[in-house]
């Protein structure tokens, strides 16, 4: 049972030495996702999995459809390892697409559903994707065009799959096939998917994670989040985010035998009547959703009394509105601080309201590793602001085919450099201080600086570009784009017009774009974005 000798080849495993002590302490148990799909269906068969939009069903029920989708997707000749782009909204498909996958072995490749042209088209071509599964339409967008181009592009893409009207494309309803499938079960220390790295570079990272690695951290996030199969899990956040997937997330709640309830919009006006409807017991938001969701309950139309607490997270929470969640929404709050690389840290259920309110948790494992260094990549003295690095039994140790990244991305003794500053309370609690990486973080989405700045570059009128954050009083942050121009400078809406029609996603697109003369430098020649950011302050913002 090597962790190294069956991985996938451009995934870095962890050392053996490093395995056989994870499995020791009982964090790796060799379960799989589809394993723990069929265990959960023998003990809770009459329980409700899942609801979504008219759908029900029981846990039988899903084991059953994702048994006969296992078996289309096999006769569609899907094998084992074959990498597949699944770009789902909330809907029940999701999680019978993903645990079709997880059954074969084949590996999802989580997209969101804002990923456009250039997010969609990387993923296929860098990944060789076999197929893609999307809806045919989704908030107003046409996925099936978008498939279209990509398709045109991608060589290796045999297959598209739709859920709905699948046009030109296969229909996957179609797949429920009656045949059983002859599977090969997946090894637990096999990759199971990729998830996306919000990334600070050129280009999304991918996130390889292993059955034994992430059934762990979903499983002791459920045991942290008090889950059990009274549990009724909102699922308002986009479903192949790493926060409503496992912390603990739809995979958490199916653990605990509990009910994951699809939200297709986390707006107030479509979340609180299924809380009040299907007796929500606990949700995961962002910081701006939750308090728009404060600000709502306000009017007091719907029931939301069957709320114990909702989890907020993906970006800062400040004190100030984590104080306020009780006597708005009439339940408790958890704050997140987690990352798809790996480590996500919580405040307890039973903390001290100052611990809740001011810090942003602590790890999930008492073999998560933590250090919190200087620039030089020496710790800091206790208490000392520093770039956080971690290593641990659910965090990679490596991107998928990232060699050179990797080498700067994680320390020669496998700690991953999170780019967050962070200190660290008495309690060893983590309080979020800041970033060190070049990322925008814009209400969650998170936003790398230099893969927009590249598609600026493109643009015939621009002859330099650099990307930064700008305070806002709703998203936390929005971006900046600052401009040198070749020649006389065009319309930012040319810009921005341009970006879109490149087929980046909409969250990406600079929110202000500023035209400058020069870019200021700092010491050593680069260009400083802290004094780009200064700058923003004493330019009104164009509106
Ligand atoms: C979650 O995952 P990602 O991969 O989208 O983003 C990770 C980054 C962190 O490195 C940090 O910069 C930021 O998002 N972040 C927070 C935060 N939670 C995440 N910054 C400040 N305060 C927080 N509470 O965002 C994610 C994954 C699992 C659970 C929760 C969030």
């Amino acid at each position: 049972m090597s962790a190294t000798t069956t991985r996938l080849p451009g995934c870095p495993g962890w050392p053996e030495d490093f395995a056989a002590r994870y499995r020791e302490a009982g964090y790796w148990r060799g379960e799989t996702f589809g394993r723990v799909l069929r265990e959960r269906a023998a003990r809770h068969g009459d329980r409700t999995a899942l609801v979504g939009g008219t759908e029900r069903s029981t846990y039988a029920q899903l084991d059953a459809r994702v048994d006969q989708l296992a078996a289309g997707l096999q006769a569609l000749g899907l094998q084992p390892r074959d990498r597949v782009v699944v770009q789902l909204p909330n809907i029940p498909a999701f999680y019978e697409v993903v645990f079709a996958l997880f059954r074969l072995g084949a590996l999802p490749v989580f997209a969101l559903p804002a990923h456009r042209d250039v997010e969609i088209g990387y993923f296929c071509e860098f990944t060789e994707a076999a197929a893609y599964v999307i809806a045919d339409r989704h908030g107003g967008f046409d996925y099936r065009a978008l498939a279209s181009r990509v398709r045109e592009k991608t060589p290796s893409l045999r297959h598209v799959l739709v859920v709905g009207d699948a046009g030109p494309f296969t229909a996957l309803s179609s797949l429920y096939a009656s045949a059983p499938a002859r599977l090969t079960e997946p090894s637990p220390e096999d990759v199971a998917f990729f998830q996306l790295s919000g990334g600070s570079t050129g280009v999304p990272k991918l996130i390889p994670r292993t059955h034994d690695d992430y059934i762990y951290s979903l499983r002791a996030s459920a045991e942290i989040c008090r889950l059990d199969t009274s549990s009724v899990y909102l699922c308002a956040l986009p479903a192949a985010h790493n926060f409503p997937m496992s912390s603990p997330g739809a995979f958490g709640t199916f653990y605990a035998g509990g009910t994951v309830v699809l939200a297709l919009h986390p707006s107030p006006d479509v979340a609180f009547p299924l809380i009040a409807k299907e007796r929500v017991t606990l949700t995961a938001l962002v910081p701006p959703l939750a308090m728009v969701w404060m600000d709502a309950a306000k009017a007091g139309r719907h029931d939301l009394s069957s709320l114990q607490y909702i989890q907020v997270g993906g970006a800062k929470f400040s004190a100030e509105a984590a104080a306020r969640v009780r006597s708005t929404l009439g339940c408790g709050v958890q704050q997140v601080f987690g990352m798809a690389e790996g480590l996500v840290n919580y405040t307890r259920l039973d903390d001290a309201e100052a611990l809740v309110v001011n810090t942003q948790g602590r790890p999930i494992s008492p073999e998560d590793e933590l250090r919190i260094v200087d620039e030089d990549g020496n710790d800091v003295a206790p208490g000392e602001t520093g770039q956080l690095l971690t290593r641990g039994p659910y965090t990679i140790r490596g991107y998928y085919k990232a060699e050179a990244h990797n080498a700067r991305a994680f320390t020669s003794d496998g700690f991953y450099c999170t780019g967050d500053l962070v200190r660290m309370t008495p309690e060893g609690y983590l309080v979020v201080e800041g970033r060190a990486k070049d990322q925008i973080n814009r209400g969650g989405d998170k936003v790398a600086a230099e893969e927009v700045e590249n598609h600026l570059l493109a643009h015939p009128s621009v002859h330099d570009a650099a990307v930064v954050s700008m305070p806002d009083a709703f998203l936390g942050e929005r971006t900046c784009a600052f401009v040198i121009a070749r020649g006389a400078p065009p319309p930012a809406t040319a810009l921005t017009g341009f970006l879109r029609e490149r087929g980046l996603a909409a969250f990406k697109i600079p929110d202000r774009v500023e035209f400058v003369d020069a870019f200021p430098k700092t010491g050593v020649g680069k260009v400083s974005k802290k004094a780009l950011r200064e700058t923003l302050s004493a330019r009104p913002a164009p509106r």
